[in-house]
């Protein structure tokens, strides 16, 4: 019998080859490679009409372009971000010699809860970095009102919001059209990517003209050199495959909602099993699958994730450990677990199921047998090797 393909918890989405070879070929007889050509000109122009948004920053990758955020507005001294995320939003905060301060989360959207923020505001406090996780919208509202209230910048991390709208006023506003920057990845991993890459999302032309000197080491002309920059860059290549890339990604994001759909059709009254809510208000992206499994779920959270493990299916427990817990964080008061409880029973809580355009529906079914056989007796679907190597 043929080995069966594993199934990861994402799987990137390409074009056909065939429509990106125009592209290549372009680049191959221009052989402007890098360092802004008429790919990443065209790139930025179709993403700002894609996302209905006014001006945006391509970057190398995300993680470069936060650390490029935060530097642009010349934030000192202390940020109030999320433990619950992916390292790379606080890692942002340290590259920069800021010192992160978390706060924890609210129990339904899992983002920085905006009733805890103001309690952790010190004179040294500049910024908010919070993070759209999952792609659910913060409470921009709240934390807008906080940012006035103390003259703080809001900055979102933005990595998993790529298409996100909310409605204001009657009409669908980008997600990433709020606060003072927000920040993209375009990682392989993500709904949109360019294997690499990432952007900033800026309100004004000026802020727009000071980030890319930023990226581009801080170089005005060939003689001037203005800032400590970094080499953000985004090649063309990037920039041409994006291009190409949003041709697609609204059926994608499409296919990511009728998956997301067969899960939650398949898992709803499966005991311990709890699902986030989609805001009334926002129009998703889809692009991570979690699911919370409770003290009522026979196998619980691990336990399900080697038994999904047992069937070659690599679900992820994003976001565990909490960033606070990492060495470089643990240290810090505001890593104290007792400040961060809601974040730390999402963390212990939390398995990302599989969720990409190419998954097919017998295998959303497969795994959402595991889910539900393991809730009634994990040792039903896990193997004796497995529950042996677990104890051990
Ligand atoms: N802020 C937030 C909130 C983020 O989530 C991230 C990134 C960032 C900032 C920083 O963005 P970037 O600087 O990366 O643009 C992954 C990604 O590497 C990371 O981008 C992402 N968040 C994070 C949530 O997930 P890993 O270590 O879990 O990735 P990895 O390599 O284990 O990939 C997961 C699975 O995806 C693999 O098991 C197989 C599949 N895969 C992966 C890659 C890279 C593929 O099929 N093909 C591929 O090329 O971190």
């Amino acid at each position: 019998m043929a080995a069966r393909k594993p199934i990861y918890v994402t799987q990137p989405e390409l074009p056909p080859l065939e429509e990106f070879m125009p592209y290549l070929q372009k680049i191959w007889d221009g052989r402007q490679l890098t360092n802004g050509g008429p790919f990443h000109a065209a790139f930025e122009a179709a993403l700002c009409e894609h996302l209905g948004v006014r001006h945006i920053c391509l970057f190398t990758n995300a993680t470069i372009a936060l650390v490029t955020a935060l530097q642009s507005l010349r934030i000192t001294g202390e940020v109030i971000t999320t433990p619950y995320s992916f390292v790379a939003t606080a890692h942002s905060a340290m590259w920069n010699g800021i010192k992160p301060v978390f706060v924890d989360v609210d129990p339904v959207t899992l983002n920085l809860d905006p009733a805890k923020v103001e309690a952790a505001i010190t004179p040294q406090t500049t910024a908010i970095l919070p993070v759209h996780c999952y792609g659910t919208p913060c409470d921009v509202d709240a934390i807008q009102r906080i940012a006035d209230d103390y003259n703080l910048k809001v900055i979102y991390d933005a990595a998993h919001a790529f298409g996100v709208r909310r409605e204001e006023g009657g009409r669908l506003r980008s997600i990433l059209d709020y606060g003072d920057l927000s920040v993209l990845s375009f990682h392989a991993t993500k709904v949109f990517n360019t294997f690499e890459g990432g952007a900033i999302i800026c309100p004004d032309a000026k802020t727009k003209q000071r980030i890319d000197h930023l990226k581009n080491f801080g170089f005005v002309n060939e003689t001037t050199v203005v800032a400590v920059g970094i080499n953000g860059k985004m090649s063309e290549f990037n920039a041409a495959l994006g291009l190409l890339q949003l041709k697609h990604v609204d059926a994608h994001i499409a296919r990511r909602g009728e998956i997301e759909r067969r899960y939650r059709a398949s898992l709803q009254d499966v005991p311990g099993v709890r699902f986030l809510e989609r805001p009334a208000d926002a129009t998703p992206n889809h692009s991570y699958m979690p699911i919370l499994v409770g003290p009522e779920h026979a196998a619980g959270r691990d336990g399900l994730y080697h038994a999904l493990r047992a069937e070659d299916v690599r679900a992820r427990r994003y976001f565990h450990p909490l960033i606070s817990d990492f060495p470089m964080y643990r240290g810090l008061p505001s890593a104290d677990p007792r400040g961060l409880p809601v974040a730390r029973r999402a963390s212990e809580q939390v398995i990302c199921l599989p969720i990409y355009p190419a998954l097919a529906d017998e295998d959303i079914e497969r795994i959402a047998a595991v889910v539900r056989a393991t809730a009634v007796g994990a040792a039903n679907t896990t193997p004796v090797t497995e529950t042996l190597l677990h104890a051990a």
